[in-house]
């Protein structure tokens, strides 16, 4: 049975909850105990901190693991990336105070920089040349500046709210990260095959998301029309109406699209547009 090691608690540890529950896999969210069972696929749930997971995943302590790519990378752990998740997106950059006038990363040297990802940061700097003095900080590493503890810092920056508040400016992106499906690299062949299972899951889920299924009614003359809008997966569905010259068009569209559409579907004829949920893309 594959053993599956995720956050116990923290940013990833409700989404990583979330879409194994869309996948049909129950397990038991923010547990107090270190190893449970889940329901609705044969797996064992490890509840860990995210830094310690790509670890329990190379040395085979858990079989899989749900963390950000930043931990693999800062752990260098030997582990393979199975797949992206979606969820969890953020970049590690570095970030001055605002007030100083900075023109290139030779502002860097001979600073002193708080992270809580040194290892990542002496790579980058090691190969650009920067001698750097790196100062390993657990949290709360943007307030490291203002108390005089560090002259820059190297930290997640999501929407950027968190450099704001604390006076500082990003001035350089060193690594993207979003969560990521993480494998032992010797699983055996009857987990790969788990594994494949539990992949497929996955992807029909992360590809439903951001998605909306679309149904109007739609007069013959729009028809053509409505199709170079919207080609859909294949291709759209029609259905004609008891009523002549009418037809219900139903299409697979982006969320980010769907107003923009609707607006152009309005303006050609359709008419009672229903917008719908898409729970999974099988293929
Ligand atoms: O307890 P444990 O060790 O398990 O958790 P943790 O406290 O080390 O990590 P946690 O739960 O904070 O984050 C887990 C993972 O979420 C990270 O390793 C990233 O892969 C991912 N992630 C995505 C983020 C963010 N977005 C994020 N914004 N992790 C942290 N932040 C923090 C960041 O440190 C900074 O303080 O949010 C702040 C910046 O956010 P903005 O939006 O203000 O820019
Ligand atoms: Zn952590």
């Amino acid at each position: 049975m594959l053993k599956i090691a995720i956050q116990s608690k923290g940013r990833l540890n409700e989404k990583s909850v979330a879409l194994l529950a869309d996948a049909g896999i129950t397990v038991g969210g923010t547990q107090r105990s270190l190893i449970s069972r889940a329901t609705g696929f044969p797996m064992e749930v490890l509840y860990l901190r995210d830094d310690d997971i790509p670890g329990a995943v190379a040395s085979g302590v858990a079989d899989l693991g749900i963390v950000g790519l930043n931990e693999v990378e800062e752990h260098q752990a030997d582990v393979e990336v199975a797949m992206h998740l979606g969820f969890g997106k953020c970049r590690i950059s570095l970030a001055v105070p605002k007030t100083e006038l900075y023109q290139g990363l030779e502002w860097f040297s001979g600073r002193r920089v708080a992270t809580s990802y040194p290892s990542i940061l002496r790579r980058f700097f090691g190969e650009k040349g920067i001698n750097a003095k790196i100062h390993f900080i657990a949290g709360s590493v943007e307030v490291a500046p203002a108390v005089g503890m560090a002259d820059a810092i190297f930290d997640i920056v999501s929407s950027g709210g968190t450099l704001i508040q604390n006076g500082l400016k990003e001035v350089q992106e060193v690594f993207k990260s979003d969560a990521v499906l993480i494998a032992n690299r010797g699983l055996s062949p009857q987990k790969r095959v788990e594994l494949q299972k539990l992949m497929f899951r996955l992807e029909s889920i992360i590809r439903s998301r951001g998605m909306k299924y679309v149904i109007m009614n739609l007069p013959a003359e729009a028809v053509d029309e409505a199709i170079a809008l919207m080609p859909g997966m294949k291709s759209p569905t029609m259905i004609p109406l008891t009523e002549p010259g009418w037809y219900s068009f139903q299409v697979v569209i982006r969320e980010s699209e769907l107003w923009e559409k609707v607006e152009m579907l309005k303006d050609i004829g359709a008419e009672d547009i229903l917008v719908l949920q898409l729970e999974n893309v099988i293929r």
